[in-house]
């Protein structure tokens, strides 16, 4: 008898599941699986939930992600863009996960031994701990290829300048340093850029480079409105349409960071 692990891939949920403790349903060898939407087994049950994960999960064992807690609620995701870059790649891969919150601020001993760099997001893929979202995503690319979600080289760094010039704008104390400008001309030139070949950054589908930039556009639109009461220009619809494609997406409300927790991530810089 093997052990189906039903587990949520939405940090709150993921939370709330640890808190109950894990569902196991006892299964014969043959049906083991886990699944990587809590809300399929609210939705349909769980004998739906079986049936319809068997047929997409690509991988049997949760994978285990270590990624940064929330500061402002326990037991919740916190604001890491690169974390919510390597959890949508999962979600978007339909890749079953178990998330570990690991708190920043005092940062455990298991945690520095695993990387002793101490930072997240970190994985385990085929036993061994990985560190760095960029890492991380190429080598999820490589062992699960399907749904692909490469970007072509040619393409992967549209949109690379938009979160420098974003924390710079941040950070300035002077509204006639350039860097608000500087900022704004990134957006408009990625607004052109997907005005010809969008909705995406690589054309109809979703890739890796818009699940890279979706979380750092969230942290631009929630820190710039709160510290600067800025928001992106209405002349730059492309962006500002692209920017509510992805935040709408399933696997974006899924991974994404509280509102509190982004604008205190933030407070040190602007402060600073
Ligand atoms: N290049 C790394 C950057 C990861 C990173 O900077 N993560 C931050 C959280 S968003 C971190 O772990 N910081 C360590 C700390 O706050 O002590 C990646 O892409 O994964």
């Amino acid at each position: 008898m093997s052990t189906a692990r039903i587990q949520p891939t939405a940090c709150s949920l993921s939370s709330t599941v640890r808190h109950l403790g894990f569902f196991n349903l006892r299964l014969p060898r043959s049906a083991a699986v886990s699944f990587n939407s809590f809300d399929r087994v609210r939705r349909y049950g769980i004998r739906k939930a079986l049936t319809v994960s068997m047929s997409t999960a690509s991988s049997s064992d949760p994978l285990e992600i270590l990624v940064k807690a929330s500061v402002t609620t326990p037991n919740k995701l916190g604001d890491c863009p690169f974390c919510q870059r390597v959890l949508l790649t999962l979600e978007e891969k339909h890749l079953p996960y178990d998330l570990k919150l690991v708190d920043l601020t005092n940062k455990p001993e298991w945690f520095l031994k695993i990387n002793s760099k101490g930072t997240v997001p970190v994985i385990k893929l085929d036993e061994k701990w990985m560190p760095d979202s960029d890492v991380i995503t190429q080598a999820l690319e490589e062992k699960y290829p399907n749904p692909p979600l490469g970007t072509p080289p040619e393409k992967s760094s549209v949109g690379s300048k938009i979160f420098s010039t974003f924390i710079g704008f941040l950070k300035s104390k002077d509204a006639s340093d350039g860097t608000e400008q500087a900022l704004i001309e990134e957006l408009r030139s990625f607004n052109d850029y997907i005005k010809e070949n969008g909705p995406f950054v690589n054309g109809k589908e979703v890739s890796a480079v818009d699940l890279s930039l979706g979380p750092k556009l969230h942290h631009l639109e929630i820190a710039l409105g709160h510290y600067k009461n800025w928001s992106v220009p209405d002349s730059l619809p492309y962006t500002k349409a692209y920017m509510k494609s992805i935040f709408s997406r399933d696997s974006f409300i899924k991974t994404r960071a509280q509102p509190e927790d982004v604008i205190a991530g933030w407070r040190p810089k602007v402060l600073g």
